[in-house]
């Protein structure tokens, strides 16, 4: 029997609700010995009270070890549901996401992106070869340009900097017509997350990681990162590495994504080409995040809440799984981690009960009972 843990589930929006209540029929085979405690979150709770993470949530969060999350709805500001909402309560929607990852300092988001046998969304070259890509990602989850740090119009601290002048000299752009966000790096963001890069090259033995930047261009921030990664990267000799622009990485992973095993990027470029790289190896139904700080972690699915399809029972539960298994595995719970893995690989593998997605008729639930099954069979 392991540890007694507190584990914080919030379904959050649309198909989070599905794809959660999903995982929980696995979580109830296993003996993952944890209290579960529900929180809200999301564009429904900010309807109800004008606040997507609410206090209580915030509080109720500290209480636990880890936090298993299913999707949220978030829309522009221009959205009028948006608006109609902020006047009621006369509050400003933030993202709920970014706000987590910036309140429980989740800098690391990792993303593994791997290709099942017998998966018939797996990604075909132009030969018709079918690549087995195993990838994992380590995306930079607090700065960069998510920070927040953005304006709307050109205020009258940046106009007087001789850049700004430059640009308003050659655009002649108004200053009402300019609108900022900033990509804001620091020193220990962009160590700490190449250094975990590198930590986890090094103990899963892969030994080797790629770093993406566009620094050539970028070069006052993506400048940093990559002098950064060279330091890091010396404390390392077992694991190879490379570094590549951003735009070469879109590239060569439709040409050669089984030559990838490691890459750590930036906020906004980690987040491009892991959608990428879900695309590679089956869709969103698969891919499945960790964003992490040093004691504490949040678990998701990467894909969204997916209005249309909310309530249906139709949706593909495994990125929410591989959740749950990536949750397993941060908290020491690998022998847990490992009969789902391998239960979900079975699943895929024979082929009868999928979603819609993967050309079957199955629901959510059934594909959740059929891993189950397979989970508690030895
Ligand atoms: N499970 C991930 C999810 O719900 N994604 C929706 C999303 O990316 N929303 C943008 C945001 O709120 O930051």
């Amino acid at each position: 029997m392991t540890r007694k843990y507190k584990i914080a589930f919030m379904p959050g929006d649309g198909i989070g609700v599905d794809v959660l209540a999903a995982a929980k029929v696995v979580l109830d085979v296993s003996d993952f010995n944890a209290e579960i405690i529900p929180l809200d979150i999301g564009f429904t709770i900010f309807e109800k009270e004008g606040e997507p993470l609410p206090e209580r949530t915030i509080e109720g969060l500290k209480e636990c070890d880890a936090a298993f999350f299913g999707a949220i709805t978030s829309k522009p500001r221009t959205d009028p549901d948006v608006q109609r909402i902020e006047r009621k309560y006369g509050t400003i929607y933030r993202s709920p996401i970014v706000r987590l990852r910036q309140i429980f300092d989740l800098y690391s988001n990792m993303r593994p992106s791997k290709s099942y046998e017998g998966n018939p969304l797996n990604f075909r070259k132009i030969d018709g070869s079918i690549p087995m890509i195993d990838i994992v990602t380590f995306r930079e989850n607090t700065e960069g340009l998510y920070s927040g740090i953005e304006f709307d119009s050109l205020i009258p601290e940046l106009k007087v900097l001789p850049k700004f002048k430059e640009f308003q000299h050659r655009t002649g752009a108004e200053d009402s017509d300019i609108r900022i966000s900033c990509r804001v790096f620091t020193r220990n963001g962009c160590e700490r997350i190449i250094r975990k890069a590198f930590e986890y090259a090094e103990i899963t033995k892969r030994n080797k990681v790629t770093v993406v930047h566009k620094a050539n261009v970028i070069r006052a921030t993506d400048g940093m990162f990559l002098e950064i990664a060279k330091k890091v990267a010396e404390e390392y000799p077992e694991v190879k590495w490379w570094d590549e622009n951003i735009d070469a990485t879109a590239m060569w992973l439709m040409k050669r994504p089984e030559e990838y095993s490691v890459i750590v990027s930036t906020n906004m470029f980690g987040d491009i080409i892991t959608d990428q790289a879900a695309m590679l190896t089956g869709g969103l139904g698969f891919a499945a995040s960790a964003s992490t700080s040093n004691d504490f972690g949040v678990f998701e699915p990467n894909h969204g809440s997916a209005p249309k399809y909310a309530g249906q029972n139709k949706v593909n539960p495994i990125a929410a799984l591989k959740s749950m298994g990536l949750m397993w595995e941060w908290l020491g719970e690998t022998e847990l981690a490992d009969k789902l893995e391998m239960a979900i690989s079975q699943n895929i593998k024979e082929g009868k009960i999928k979603t819609y997605d993967m050309g079957g008729t199955s629901s959510t639930t059934d594909v959740a009972k059929d891993i189950a099954q397979k989970f508690t069979t030895d």
